[in-house]
């Protein structure tokens, strides 16, 4: 069997020695010829046209199991080869041998919606806003109001994490007692995803103590914290794990260059995620909705034994732009909005309500401006940012 990778690739060499030249590279091979070149590990060029590459590389080229080492193959030092102008990883095909290396995730789609009781619609989700600054009781008072205007999600933003301004355990606390009362009071639900992202010294550890202190769902800001860090939490901890991808900028954002959303969406959930940030497809860092579209099938198709993972739509949305990112993402997708709720003119608890108003008239499909005249912070919500 082989792993299939798919590149994007633009040079001056012709296209087929240019393929040469990374299979080359990620096999066997180096910049000169050397003794036993006719190696079995060695990579082979399936195809190459245009711009289009595709490699096929032995399966026991890989170490079962061990995700780092097959970055270094598929996604090493290609992207540093002068013959190539231009170099992006847009797909790779696992053969079984390696997908059944991974559990994949502990939680998915069907376990998050039964834990909380949802299973009719998106689920909406809020970061607590501003990023930092609050302490454990205003994270708290937060994250209260959210549930209360019937959010399902709070999670902290992806550069909190254990800062003296804001201990973790101390908010966890804090934020977990908060939402017991909020439950006890009006019957709601939610999870709270406590960012542990940390280093892989203490990940572990660090997730441990949360889920110990009354956590519900953990978060790891996947691409600062590694593949193999998520792996450890979802194979160990018993609560569902909300994947953040920031920094993934510095790589997905060029069409040219770089390593695609889709790939990294196979990755997450190879190694366990629940919830994976793909990208709005309207907000403000939408970045196309081709690559959202593929990110979103890679979470949701059938693939092996995994389970099915919630693609999360965040980054500059509040209720108008609910409507354009569920016709993308559809019912199972989590909608997220941070300053969309808690920038609202009434408040937080508003700004919950006016998202779960923007839910439910989608699902209903009737207009925004429509739902909105018998519900008055979605009104409110689209007089102060516009429809
Ligand atoms: C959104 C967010 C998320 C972005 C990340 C932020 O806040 O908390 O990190 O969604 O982008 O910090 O920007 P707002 P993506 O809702 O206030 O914009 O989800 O595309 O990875
Ligand atoms: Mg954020």
């Amino acid at each position: 069997m082989e792993l299939i990778a798919k590149y994007h690739v633009e040079t001056d060499l012709p296209i087929k020695k240019a393929a040469e030249a990374i299979a080359a590279e990620q096999s066997t091979g180096t910049w000169t010829a050397v003794r036993g070149a006719d190696n079995p590990l060695a990579a082979r060029v399936i195809s190459a046209e245009g711009t289009d590459v595709e490699i096929g590389f032995p399966e026991e080229l890989f170490e079962p199991g061990n995700v780092p080492q097959y970055l270094s193959v598929v996604a090493g030092n290609l992207f540093g080869l002068g013959s190539l102008k231009k170099v992006r990883l847009q797909d790779v095909i696992f053969p079984e041998g390696l997908v059944r290396a991974h559990k994949g995730p502990r939680f998915g789609i069907e376990d998050t919606r039964k834990i909380l009781g949802v299973h009719d619609r998106p689920l909406i989700g809020t970061i607590v806003k501003p990023k930092v600054g609050l302490d454990p009781a205003g994270t708290a008072a937060v994250a209260a109001a959210a549930v209360r205007g019937g959010l399902d999600l709070v999670k902290d933003d992806e550069t909190l994490t254990n800062q003296s301004f804001c201990p973790l355990i101390p908010r966890l606390e804090a934020v977990m007692s908060a939402l017991e009362k909020v439950e006890k009071e009006t019957g709601k639900k939610a999870f709270y995803a406590v960012n542990v992202t940390t280093g892989a010294d203490q990940i572990l550890e660090r997730a441990e103590v949360a889920v110990d202190h009354g956590a519900n769902m953990v978060m790891i800001d996947v691409l600062t914290a590694g593949f193999s860090a998520l792996e450890v939490l979802s194979q160990h901890v018993k609560v569902p794990v909300h994947v953040h991808r920031t920094m993934h900028g510095a790589f997905t954002r060029d069409k040219g260059h770089g390593i695609s959303m889709v790939f990294i969406s196979k990755l997450v959930r190879m190694t366990g995620g629940t919830n994976l940030h793909t990208g709005s497809y309207m907000g403000k860092m939408a970045l196309g909705t081709e690559e959202n579209d593929l990110s979103r099938d890679a979470l949701r198709e059938v693939w092996s034994g995994y389970k099915r993972v919630f693609p999360v739509a965040s980054g500059g949305i509040y209720p108008a732009k609910v409507y354009g990112n569920l016709d993308g993402y559809g019912i199972d997708c989590i909608v997220q909005a941070g300053g969309g709720v808690h920038g609202h003119p009434d408040g937080t608890e508003a700004g919950a309500r006016a998202m779960v108003q923007a839910v439910e008239a989608w699902q209903k499909q009737i207009p925004l401006k429509e739902y909105a005249k018998d519900h008055k912070e979605l009104e409110r919500a689209l007089c102060f940012w516009g429809s």
